[in-house]
């Protein structure tokens, strides 16, 4: 399925079509990070991030990643919070990569600042929004004044779920049939759900055994469970589109929290099996459902890592906080920019 290394920088040449814009000397973006209610599990194209289904997520206001963008005179460089790192790290490697693709004749180079606003050291996610922030400062870096669709496609060539990080509020994820892609972007959707709320749990800090590109990957060619994952998927977008239409939160969280324990049983069910859960992950959900016996509405997500994520109603934030202090609360809704230049 995999095509010749050149074609993340053939679709990419493809969008900027020949813009040379107006190269500034600075820019700068911030993106959201993004829980995925419906998750993105498997890609049908490994080299552009194509994935096999659909997904849905809720944005994280404020708890995300502004990228810094300056032209640079040498060679390309980067920080992370405020740390630069050394050029052969594996974060500034695939920067680079991605970087490569997006210039002609090696011109220009950059200095690409991020700061993470959600905390990368819990094992928290921020590709999505750390390549989302990096592709709206290049769009204006070099004032390509590109359309939503087309930035979406670039930031899903950076990381699948980095398209789903341009917007606040909820976001649909189109998977598309295109073997280009063209048609796999992310739209948000018009509905705003402020009592909704949406919490970090930290649980395990640890780095992660195996990082989500590869455990996709092993999933699709192994596991036996994930030919139901597409049909399963189909049925939780359209509960969670009617649920999120209808502000019904019952069904909100229960098909959420269902599309995560599928998910990963799929990847459980892999040769060799991927297992993120810790013990404490466990005792979380344990805790939660707990919490649902006693006739608290709470739901949780996971992704590729311990860590749970709890779903709530905004009014309940005190009952919720009680039983997990230490919660991350992201705001959603739609924010403004946490640290405007
Ligand atoms: C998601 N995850 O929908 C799913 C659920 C993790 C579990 O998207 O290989 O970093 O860069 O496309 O986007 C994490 O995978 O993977 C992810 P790549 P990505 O949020």
């Amino acid at each position: 399925m995999n095509k010749p290394a050149s074609s993340r920088s053939n679709i990419i040449q493809r969008i900027l079509d020949g813009r040379t814009g107006r190269l500034l000397a600075t820019a700068s973006a911030y993106a959201p990070a993004n829980i995925a209610l419906c998750k993105y599990w498997g890609k049908r194209d490994n080299e552009l991030n194509l994935p096999v289904t659909d997904s849905l997520s809720l944005a994280l206001g404020r708890l995300g990643s502004r990228c810094r963008l300056a032209v640079a005179d040498g060679a390309d460089a980067v920080s992370l919070n405020g740390v630069d790192l050394p050029p052969d790290h594996p974060f500034s490697q695939r920067l680079f990569r991605f970087l490569d693709a997006f210039r002609l004749a090696g011109k220009p180079r950059y200095r690409v600042e991020t700061v993470n606003t959600i905390p990368t050291a819990a094992g928290f996610a921020s590709s999505a929004s750390g390549f989302a922030s990096l592709v709206l400062a290049l769009d204006a870096l070099h004032g390509w004044n590109l359309g939503e669709r087309h930035l979406s496609i670039l930031a899903r060539l950076g990381s699948g779920s980095a398209c789903r990080s341009l917007w606040q509020g909820f976001v649909h994820w189109h998977a598309g049939t295109d073997p280009d892609g063209m048609d796999s972007y992310a739209e948000p959707l018009p509905d705003a759900w402020p009592e909704l709320g949406i919490g970090l749990l930290v649980l395990e800090c640890g780095k992660k055994s195996i990082g989500s590109t590869e455990a996709m990957r092993r999933t699709v060619e192994t596991s036996a469970l994930y030919a139901a994952w597409p049909a399963k998927v189909a049925a939780d977008l359209e509960a969670l589109r009617r649920a999120i239409a209808e502000r019904d939160f019952h069904t909100l969280g229960e098909t959420a929290e269902s599309n995560a324990l599928a998910m990963h049983a799929t990847m459980i069910a892999a040769r060799p099996p991927v297992l993120y859960w810790q013990g404490a992950s466990l005792d979380a959900m344990q805790k939660v459902w707990a919490a649902r016996r006693d006739g608290l509405p709470l739901y949780f997500t996971m992704d590729a890592g311990p860590n749970l994520k709890l779903l709530y109603r905004e009014t309940d934030i005190a009952a919720v906080e009680a039983l997990f202090p230490g919660l991350i609360r992201a705001r959603q809704g739609m924010e403004p920019d946490p640290n405007p230049e």
